[in-house]
């Protein structure tokens, strides 16, 4: 057992209808990941399940000698409008989110702006937009442009079923929170981001 007790962050995947959250903690979580799939109601057949609370998985962060270890608490939400209902739910005490973005379904981007402005709840968590399925001539700044996220925001290309991908975008992630001013006391933890990936 470890001296020093675990620090954890929590962490919301979150995007449009079938844009890979699920896909994303499966690839990056240590160990089982708790989901809540069912059957989509939108008959459109693209996807076989959908999420219907949420997904939930754990990472490991080795901070280095001596340092205390941090856990991150990935809760992935559904996409499904019909479930929205969840993602105040999800967003209460995470430090931070994953924005998915499908580069292929520019239909499903006016969502993805609705689930944003959701999840900011006016005062700006820290986020990454993290875009898939990307084709040769995307523009990333173009995606971040037309979705209106601030120019400052981190956009990087990913690949949820890749684990290395999605550990990119977490760690893009933890740097942005780790670079905001320390929450209240009680209001959450502070991160460093001082030590390497498990
Ligand atoms: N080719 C390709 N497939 C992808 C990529 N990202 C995700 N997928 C696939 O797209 C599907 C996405 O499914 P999910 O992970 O269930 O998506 P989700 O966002 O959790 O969906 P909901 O919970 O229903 O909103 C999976 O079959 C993935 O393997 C990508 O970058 N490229
Ligand atoms: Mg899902």
């Amino acid at each position: 057992m470890s001296a020093t007790p675990a620090t954890s962050v929590k962490i919301v995947v979150a995007g449009a209808y079938a844009a890979g959250k699920t896909t994303f903690i499966r690839s990056v979580a240590d160990g089982g990941v708790v989901s809540t799939e069912t059957v989509p109601s939108d008959g459109s057949g693209t996807k076989a399940t959908t999420t219907a609370a949420m997904d939930f998985g754990r990472l490991a962060i080795d901070e280095g000698s001596g340092a205390g270890r941090t856990e991150l608490l990935l809760f992935g939400m559904p996409g499904q409008a019909r479930f929205e209902f969840m993602w105040r739910i999800l967003v209460q005490g995470a430090l931070g989110y994953v924005l998915l973005v499908d580069a292929s379904k520019p239909e499903t981007w006016r969502e993805t702006v609705v689930i944003d402005a959701t999840l900011a709840m006016g005062a700006r968590l820290p986020r990454v937009v993290a875009v898939n399925r990307t084709g040769p001539e995307q523009d990333l700044h173009q995606i971040a442009e037309t979705l209106g996220i601030e120019p400052e925001v981190p956009i990087v290309v990913c690949d949820p079923r890749d684990r290395s991908s999605a550990l990119e975008v977490l760690l893009t992630l933890f740097l942005e929170i780790a670079g905001r001013e320390p929450p209240a006391a009680g209001d959450g933890v502070a991160v460093t981001a001082t030590g390497g990936w498990k």
